[in-house]
């Protein structure tokens, strides 16, 4: 699928990019992620064709929450685990779903208190546009990074700006899941040259 990937890197460029950059740093430590980098609300794609498979990794947080996918072109939602589901839970997202190569899927999870929230970059106008995280990180409640080749991690922060705004804690642990078939989408830049990481 190295056509699709080239193809939507010319036209990200050519509309502008909107890969994020930011890095998250667990002020906890490490223990909870198997991501060597975890990035804040990056950009990811489906490129491959094949099975899209999420698996619950763990759930660090008081708050029961429920985690959906979306099809953000036809609006289809797909309820995938609560966060008390058993650890190892997994579903195929494309036995339910149909998505064109190149597009994006978008994750939403919706803690029992507030919410929803969303992954991806959450700029104004979006149509999943997660509220201000009190300046913190900006529009942004989940991180994600590469575990191997072929799976992402992605992590989601539980509290919503419009309740308990002053007791998130921003440790992104509150849901965490593995994805299998997508790619991530992050722009890497120097002083010499941008690149990008899938
Ligand atoms: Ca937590
Ligand atoms: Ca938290």
């Amino acid at each position: 699928m190295k056509f699709v990937r080239w193809a939507f890197l010319i036209a990200g460029l050519a509309g502008g990019a909107r890969c994020q950059t930011e890095i998250f740093t667990p002020s906890s430590g490490k223990a909870a992620w198997s991501a060597d980098t975890l990035y804040v609300s990056p950009d990811f794609r489906y490129f491959d064709g094949g099975p899209i498979t999420v698996t619950l990794k763990s759930a660090e947080t008081s708050q029961d929450g429920v985690l959906y996918a979306i099809n953000p072109a036809s609006g289809e939602t797909l309820r995938l685990f609560s966060n008390r589901d058993a650890p190892g839970s997994e579903i195929d997202v494309m036995k339910s779903m149909s998505l064109p190569a190149g597009g994006t899927l978008v994750f939403m999870y919706d803690p029992e208190n507030n919410g929803p929230i969303f992954t991806g970059p959450n700029l104004p106008g979006d149509k999943y546009f997660t509220e201000d995280s009190n300046d913190r990180y900006g529009h942004r409640w989940s991180v994600a990074g590469k575990v191997d080749k072929s799976t992402i991690e992605f992590g989601f922060e539980d509290f919503h700006p419009l309740f308990n705004s002053k007791k998130s804690d921003f440790d992104f642990d509150d849901i965490i899941f593995q994805v299998k078939g997508l790619s991530l989408v992050v722009m890497k830049t120097s002083a010499r040259k941008r690149s990008y990481i899938w």
